[in-house]
């Protein structure tokens, strides 16, 4: 070797060594202990359990045209929607942004070369897909028909479907946030590079922070309370049937202790994606970034004591509801300070309409609709009328998938040219992004209306009021759009990876510490722990610099043009 080899950021981007072309065999990836390529095995996983979830879910919509139920058994349509909650709750929703995009980026937007544990990572995927096999074996050995919810005693005493198996996937598939969580709150202690103080993190770091807080507190709850279902179900010892001594409103609230606060493991994350979008593509500093910072953690810990907004109807006492009316309300103020602060970063921001900053502001206008929907379901009176009816269906879908899967989505969209090194098309991306947002609401929106009339949630029949049938067809029509939506991204994005452009380092001029690596990073991430010297979201020193160096080329150029 000659003594002037090239230096890595030199060499052409085909041949610079990155977490992607170091090795191609298959065991490397099986058993790598990169958060880049556990990142990778996560999104490949994931988008599955999504299609298969996608799949559950065009089958309920497709029985809904019609008011008489003529495709589906009621048995098979309970096992549908069973699977379709079951899969995109457990196996999409709650690892989503956080398994994929908080393994990929986290560690190098805090400058460090790994998660605080490696190998408990890739045990966290072989958890998961264990998990995800299990669950996916019940299904297809005849499903589950208790709902994503497991009430009991239907559930332990009663169904035939294969419950217990369903819990054991669940069960397992916990534990793998569970060690995520625990991997992400160690490393976010622990690994951060000189000068990277707590209030100099990213806004997204923060919230996969509190994420990682709640999932550690919250999913022990869960596992242990479906562990509970699974022992009455096979030994019969009574917990929560009332035929063997139990209480089944104990299930209830045991159940929505994690699950409360599970919609936001859902949705904090995506709120950190947009801080990031936002910024980014206002090139402005987040609007009250400690506020921002601070309704994360108010979120995680107010998250826990809102269950028994679930539970108004249960016969749990008047006292006790109101109390839990009340703190709802309250619970809403964090979510709509971050939203307020986003509308003040793009207020008079240098806005730059590319994809990922259409997915965000997707995510603005369906996240508001969902969480002032929430409001009226934590009012006792007009629950009482809308509990069990499609307006709830409506209201966590507009903000789980409106929410949750717009960030998702525009998550995918700003990180994928650092994970891939390639740019895909932006136009094709807006023309996803345009396709997800009038799919979604023609699907979501009428479903509020029929939740209004009285339909109830969990029917495949409504010959009793076949009124509603023009909402269910223009809901259904929706949903077929908003699949065209999801499925258009598969292909501009796979083409990229071989027909791409080079993306370069940071393709968005984007300040974060990851966007100082080579895009695809080398396995350690950076050839030298970054020292940081400047809050987050410093564009305006960065346009500033820009916009000196472009002045002093213009001067070289205009110098150069007068000699000749
Ligand atoms: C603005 C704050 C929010 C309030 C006040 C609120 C309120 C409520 C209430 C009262 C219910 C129970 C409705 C019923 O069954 O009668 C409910 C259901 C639900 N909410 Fe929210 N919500 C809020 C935000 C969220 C967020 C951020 C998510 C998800 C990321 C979410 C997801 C859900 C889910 C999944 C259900 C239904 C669960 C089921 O029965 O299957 N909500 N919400
Ligand atoms: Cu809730």
């Amino acid at each position: 070797m000659s003594a002037t080899a090239a230096r890595p950021e030199e060499l052409d981007d085909a041949t610079r060594p990155n977490y992607l072309n170091v090795s191609h065999t298959i065991k490397s990836w099986l058993l790598t202990q990169d958060h880049k390529r556990i990142a990778v095995l996560y999104l490949v996983s994931i988008s599955f359990f999504f299609l298969l979830g996608g799949l559950a879910a065009s089958m309920i919509r497709l029985e809904l045209t019609s008011p008489r139920g003529v495709m589906l058994e009621s048995e098979t349509y309970n096992k549908m929607f069973s699977a379709h909650g079951i899969i995109m709750v457990f196996l999409f929703l709650v690892p989503s942004i956080p398994a994929t995009f908080g393994n990929f980026a986290l560690p190098m937007m805090i400058g460090a070369k790994d998660l605080a544990f490696p190998r408990l990572n890739l045990l966290s995927w072989y958890l998961y897909m264990i998990g995800g096999g299990l669950i996916l074996a019940a299904l297809l050995m005849g499903g589950v028909d208790t709902g994503w919810t497991f009430y009991t005693p239907y559930s332990s005493m009663y169904s035939s479907g294969h419950v217990v198996l369903a819990i054991v996937g669940v069960f397992i598939a916990g534990f793998s946030s569970i060690f995520t969580g625990l991997n992400f709150i160690a490393t976010v202690h622990k690994m951060r590079a000189p000068g990277m103080t707590w209030f100099r993190m990213p806004l997204f770091v923060w919230a996969m922070y509190a994420t990682s807080v709640i999932i550690v507190l919250g999913t022990p709850v869960v596992a242990i309370t479906l562990a509970l279902v699974a022992v009455e179900a096979t030994m019969g010892v009574g917990i929560f049937s009332p035929a063997l001594g139990g209480d089944p409103v104990l299930f209830q609230h045991m159940f929505w202790f994690y699950s409360h606060p599970a919609v936001y493991i859902m949705i904090l994350p995506s709120m950190g994606v947009m801080s990031e979008l936002i910024a980014c593509f206002s090139r402005k500093r987040i609007f009250g970034y400690h506020f921002v910072a601070f309704s994360s953690l108010a979120i995680a810990g107010l998250g826990f004591i809102v269950w028994g907004h679930h539970m108004f109807t249960s016969g749990q006492s008047t006292f006790q509801s109101l109390v839990f009316s009340l703190i709802s309300f309250v619970v809403a103020v964090p979510s709509a300070v971050k939203t307020f602060n986003w509308m003040a970063t793009i207020y008079k921001g240098n806005v730059d309409l590319r994809s990922p900053m259409i997915f965000a502001l997707g995510f603005l206008g369906l996240f508001v609709v969902g969480g002032l929907t929430g409001l009226y379901l934590a009012s006792l009176a007009t629950d009482v009328h809308l509990q069990a009816t499609y307006f709830v269906v409506a209201h966590f879908h507009y903000i789980m998938v409106g929410g949750a899967m717009m960030g998702f989505l525009g998550a995918l969209h700003y990180w994928w040219p650092k994970m891939t090194g390639k740019m895909y098309s932006d136009n094709w991306a807006k023309i996803g992004a345009a396709l997800v947002f009038v799919g979604f609401n023609l699907t979501f929106f009428p479903q509020f209306i029929l939740g209004y009339l009285g339909m109830p949630r969990r029917y495949h029949y409504y010959d009793f009021a076949p009124q509603w049938q023009a909402y269910n067809i223009m809901s259904s029509a929706g949903a077929s759009v908003l699949a065209l939506g999801y499925i258009l991204p598969a292909f501009y994005l796979l083409h990229s990876l071989k027909y791409g452009k080079p993306a370069g380092r940071n393709p968005w001029g984007a300040v974060g510490l990851e966007w100082q690596t080579e895009s695809p990073p080398d396995t350690h991430n950076f050839h030298e722990i970054p020292i940081v010297t400047h809050e987050a979201y410093d564009y305006a020193a960065v346009d500033e610099i820009e916009h000196a160096q472009a002045q002093e080329v213009m001067k070289k150029e205009a110098h150069m043009g007068s000699d000749e």
